[in-house]
């Protein structure tokens, strides 16, 4: 493609009606909500052991040096009076939803990247006249529903939409007309640039390239030169503001995986083991090209008389880590309990997850043992543990930030416990915030319960 076809591609969208959302530090900020005591506060979430990762910080935390994807313990040096806590993944994507369904309102084309972030095509909506108007009727819409701040950019590209998006961080709203796009886009750095990754930003350093504008400056050659043609091109464009990339509600992957039918029944342990090491390899390939991690691993059997069982585990926190997968997918396969000669094996991905190498490593001692789920479909022959229902807070399951309920006392969440000491905060959404109580466990138990989550009614 010569330049000046390159160059044609940028004429497909007129006007700034790409909008791109993203809530600020998203984690941290379902937290705080939650947790009344904690707002205004410096918190981290993430891993929680000696060498857990920060998932992401709040903004006070974040003033402080503190950031995502660094070792928890250096942001705890940073940070010292953060709140640490552990993911609650539950709660995450119940927020998420109510997000993405206000989102919703503005027009049929949604299309989201990551629980906390989506672009919205406004030209398949009826606010393509006023975008800005839109964007902040959404933005009140969500903080009425959810109290969470999301910012939102919109321009004529993704590439600007998302840009804005980050530009107007935290609590934004930014509308990056198509005349103002070159005064936006020239001074920034490459490095912000959605899809130039370290690696490409240092080639690019060699070549005294650092903004955009000193990107446009190269020739076409030179950057195919320097990074390969098809990332030279990209480059080239993105440098022009051009990104022909539409709006799609992306038929997103739920689930990756697979199963092989063996040409003879096979049985015993070894046999059966080596089986779903090579089915699990596979599924492996697949997730990895599709990117990101997973946090339930379904393992399916086939025995020789025609009997289908599927049973599944469910990890703490999505991971893209081999070791751990394949140890979750024979974990399922055993609670399938594989007796008998085996026709077919499978073994699948679910609740994926793009963000889970990022969260990498989970210290050993993050794991919580995975929760055997029964899915609805399989039989019930006893073989796996029904789910965990009812489970009482003790030092072994503890993990700082978990919701838990006494009789009288109500609800409220995990500080810490140490032996049978528990220090918790009763607290809730929309209770006052709470000082910390030590309660004695064995006088006063405590249940450890799933999150309350908003929900679209109300
Ligand atoms: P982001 O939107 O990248 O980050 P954020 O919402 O915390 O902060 P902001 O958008 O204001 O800059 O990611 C959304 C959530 O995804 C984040 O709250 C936690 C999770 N996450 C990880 O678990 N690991 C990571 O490395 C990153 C970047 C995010
Ligand atoms: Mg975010």
């Amino acid at each position: 493609m010569d330049p000046v076809q390159l160059a044609d591609a940028s004429r497909l969208r007129t006007r700034a009606t790409v909008l791109h959302a993203d809530a600020d530090s998203f984690f941290a900020a379902v937290e705080q909500r939650d947790k009344p005591s904690l707002r205004g506060r410096p918190v981290l979430v993430g891993g929680t052991g000696p060498r857990g990762v920060v998932s992401t910080a709040s903004y006070e935390a974040r003033r402080a040096g503190a950031r995502s994807a660094m070792s928890m313990s250096r942001a705890r040096r940073l940070s010292p009076a953060a709140a640490v806590l552990y993911p609650r993944f539950e709660a995450y994507s119940a927020y998420s939803r109510m997000i993405m369904s206000a989102l919703g309102t503005l027009s049929e084309l949604v299309e989201p990247l990551s629980i906390d972030e989506a672009f919205v095509d406004l030209e398949a909506g009826p606010f393509a006249d006023d975008p800005a108007g839109a964007a902040a009727d959404v933005r009140a819409r969500i903080r009425e529903l959810t109290g969470l701040a999301v910012s939102i950019g919109i321009g004529r590209t993704k590439l600007v939409a998302k840009l804005a998006s980050d530009a107007g961080k935290p609590d934004g709203l930014l509308v990056v007309e198509p005349a103002q796009e070159d005064d936006f886009l020239l001074p920034l750095p490459v490095r912000a640039v959605p899809g130039i990754g370290p690696a490409t930003a240092a080639a690019l350093e060699r070549l005294d390239v650092r903004t955009v504008a000193d990107l446009r400056r190269q020739p076409l050659d030179i950057l195919t030169m320097t990074v390969g043609e098809s990332s030279g091109v990209n480059l080239f464009r993105l440098a022009r503001g051009i990104d022909p990339r539409p709006v799609a509600v992306s038929g997103e992957r739920k689930s990756v995986g697979a199963e092989r039918t063996f040409a003879q029944d096979i049985f015993g342990t070894d046999l059966i083991a080596a089986a779903i090491d090579r089915v699990t390899d596979e599924a492996l390939r697949r997730l990895t090209s599709h990117g990101g991690g997973a946090r339930t691993v379904v393992a399916k059997v086939r025995f020789a008389d025609f009997t289908t069982l599927t049973r599944s585990v469910t990890l703490a926190q999505p991971t893209a880590e081999p070791a751990e997968l394949r140890a979750a997918a024979h974990q399922a396969a055993r609670a399938a309990g594989i007796s008998d000669s085996v026709r077919l094996l499978g073994v699948s991905f679910h609740n994926l997850s793009a963000h889970a190498q990022l969260t990498l490593p989970w210290d050993a001692e993050d794991v919580v043992p995975a929760v055997l789920d029964d899915p609805p479909d399989a039989p019930v022959d006893g073989a796996a543990g029904g789910p965990e229902t009812l489970r009482l807070l003790s030092e072994e399951n503890a993990r700082p930030g978990l919701d838990v309920e006494h009789d009288t006392l109500g609800r409220g969440w995990v500080v810490h416990v140490r032996g049978r000491q528990a220090t918790v905060r009763f607290e809730s959404v929309d209770t006052p915030p709470a000082r910390s109580q030590v309660l004695d466990l064995d006088a006063d138990p405590l249940l450890l319960v799933p999150p309350l989550t908003p929900t679209l009614d109300g």
